[in-house]
């Protein structure tokens, strides 16, 4: 019976080397130290042996059932241990992968500008509205002093919504400048007014590298008793220096345009070449930034300000060729080709 423990103990501790998962360890558990085991069963037919016989053998068995217990133990421990690195093997985590940037977006360099140029104005306390890109003749042209058959009508090439032959004041295009609101804000407010007005327009134009079909321009308008073509040159100028620096200048000429009297360009001194004469400025020295004037006594009057009492200052900007001279870009069709590699630079 002796022979039979250790014959036993010797198959049980060599199977329990080779085992190799929780399922076979189990299994090898229930097999020897089970309620029916083999080892179990040994310890039970103890009972049946005369005593002499029951104590040797007992205390071998109870040996054995120790060392099975212990062996079993030591094995269970192992078997996890070897589970618990294959995991952490597997499921390991590359902490120096770069990890993958989420992908922000930005504001398009047009409402940039926009924002920029509204604060400046904003600043020196010009509230900002906005209007019809879908406007009537009626403000576009007619209320701006330029009647149907007025040759100004030439400076703006139009795109008319209700066909190439407009029928009179209630023909509908796309507004071709901002100067619709100068009408729209005088018609709806008592002086004083100060407004900008930031918008698309659009016109009928081949495009080329500064002309666009659809673009921004800033519209400024200023009226109260008392103003002068002083104040126009201080705003403008006070703006230019936001914008492109305290050291520029700037210079007004005479130009025309039907609703305002009189009429200037602004430009400000080349910034690239300080006014010696470059390629950005076509070698002048000056680069002209927009369309201003004295408001028209007739527009005053169209919306039943009084001219006696009341003057007003206005002016109108390409909000992208200002962009393109601030940032030194070259064609303006950049601006909508959405092409990324020129929008991630601003
Ligand atoms: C006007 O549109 C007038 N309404 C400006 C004005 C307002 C004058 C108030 C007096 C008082 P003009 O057509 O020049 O003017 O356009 C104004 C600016 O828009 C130009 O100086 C230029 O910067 C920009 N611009 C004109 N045409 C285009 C175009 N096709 N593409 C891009 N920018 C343009």
């Amino acid at each position: 019976m002796l022979a039979e423990l250790d014959s036993l103990k010797a198959t049980a501790l060599a199977e329990l080397g080779r085992l190799q998962d929780a399922k076979a360890l189990e299994d090898w558990r229930i097999r020897y130290l089970g309620r029916k085991g083999t080892v179990t069963q040994a310890l039970r037919g103890l009972s049946a042996l005369p005593l002499e016989e029951r104590r040797a053998l007992g205390v071998a068995a109870n040996a054995l059932k120790a060392l099975l217990e212990e062996g079993y133990a030591q094995r269970l421990q192992a078997l996890r241990k070897a589970e618990l690195s294959a995991r952490l093997r597997r499921e390991a985590l590359d902490l120096t992968l770069p990890g993958r940037p989420p992908a922000l977006g930005r504001l398009h360099p047009t409402t940039q500008m926009l924002r920029q140029i509204c604060g400046v104005f904003a600043s020196m306390g010009f509230q900002v509205v906005e209007g019809p890109e879908v406007e009537w003749d009626y403000y576009n042209f007619e209320a701006l002093n330029i009647p149907a058959d007025h040759p100004a009508r030439d400076m703006w090439d139009t795109l008319w919504i209700d066909g190439a032959d407009p029928q009179g004041q209630r023909a509908r295009l796309l507004r071709t400048h901002t100067s619709p609101m100068q009408i729209r804000v005088m018609e709806q407010t008592r002086p004083p007014v100060r407004v900008v007005v930031p918008g698309k327009v659009y016109r009928y134009e081949a495009t080329d590298a500064t002309h666009e079909s659809m673009f921004h321009q800033v519209e400024g308008l200023a009226v109260d008793e008392g103003i002068t073509f002083a104040d126009l040159k201080g705003t403008l100028y006070e703006f230019a220096k936001a914008l492109f620096g305290v050291e520029r200048k700037v210079r007004f000429r005479c130009d025309y345009f039907p609703f305002v009297e009189p009429g200037v360009e602004m430009a400000i001194d080349c910034f690239a070449c300080a006014g010696k004469g470059c390629r950005l400025c076509s070698g002048t020295g000056w680069i002209e930034i927009m369309g201003a004037g004295m408001v028209h006594p007739e527009v005053l009057r169209r919306v039943s300000y009084d001219p006696e009492r009341y003057t007003g200052f206005a002016f109108g900007l390409g909000l992208e060729r200002i962009a393109m001279l601030k940032w030194g870009i070259d064609d303006i069709r950049l601006f909508y080709a959405n092409d990324l590699r020129f929008l991630r630079q601003f």
